[in-house]
């Protein structure tokens, strides 16, 4: 059964206030650890609250590879270990939102994380299951250059397509089954109770396609 939806107990304008993008990891320490977390972004709280915010873009908070900015996730369902645990999400969700604060999560839609377990699956062999959640080649595809570098990626056989980084392997975004998994993730965030969401890399979506056959250099953006 359909989850009912908890709807929203922020005022309706909290959108067109002042935001905050906050990367979570540099912003407060809660532990002492030297890295930023989500009990020290509650604590912070009061502190947004008076500088006037009303909406957090959070970039990623989902568990991811690089140790850095979380845009290679490796975990789409799971909070960050070094960010804190869903535990700690209810409770910022449910302090930002007494304060009339919404919040905004990031979410990496275009690539995942090359440990992702889907991309490990899918790189293990040309006929996994998997293989189709992302863009491979048998080939090396010619004339391709994005961002100034060639985007396909050597795999264990063939290559795929990962224009950002080699660690970071772009979605098949055509398949169905990829969308419903992302549509299924994005229910799962809102049903916590976030207010909205960033969408990472939205220009690079459909750059997903299999080679066309053209063989003109191609760039993005
Ligand atoms: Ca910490
Ligand atoms: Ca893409």
């Amino acid at each position: 059964m359909a989850a009912a939806d908890p709807g929203s107990a922020l005022n309706a304008d909290w959108r067109k206030g002042p935001f905050a993008e906050i990367f979570v990891r540099a912003y407060q320490d809660s532990n002492g650890d030297g890295v930023g977390d989500l009990k020290g972004l509650i604590s912070r709280l009061d502190y947004l609250r008076d500088l006037g915010i009303t909406g957090i873009w959070l970039m990623p908070i989902t568990k991811s590879q690089d140790g850095d900015h979380g845009y290679a996730v490796s975990d789409y369902r799971a909070i960050e270990p070094a960010y804190g645990t869903l535990t700690d999400l209810d409770d910022l969700l449910r302090e930002a939102h007494a304060r009339g604060i919404g919040v905004v999560v990031d979410y990496v839609m275009n690539h995942s994380a090359a440990q992702h377990p889907a991309f490990v699956n899918a790189n293990s062999a040309a006929g996994n299951a998997y293989r189709d959640w992302y863009v491979f080649s048998s080939s090396r595809p010619s004339g391709w250059s994005i961002y100034g570098g060639d985007p396909w990626r050597n795999a264990r056989e063939g290559y795929y397509f990962a224009p950002f980084w080699d660690q970071m392997p772009d979605f098949n975004l055509k398949n169905a089954a990829v969308a419903n998994w992302h549509h299924d993730n994005l229910r799962l965030w809102l049903n916590r109770g976030v207010d909205g969401f960033r969408f990472d890399a939205v220009g690079n979506w459909s750059r997903t396609g299999r080679p066309s056959g053209r063989t003109s250099p191609r760039t993005s953006r």
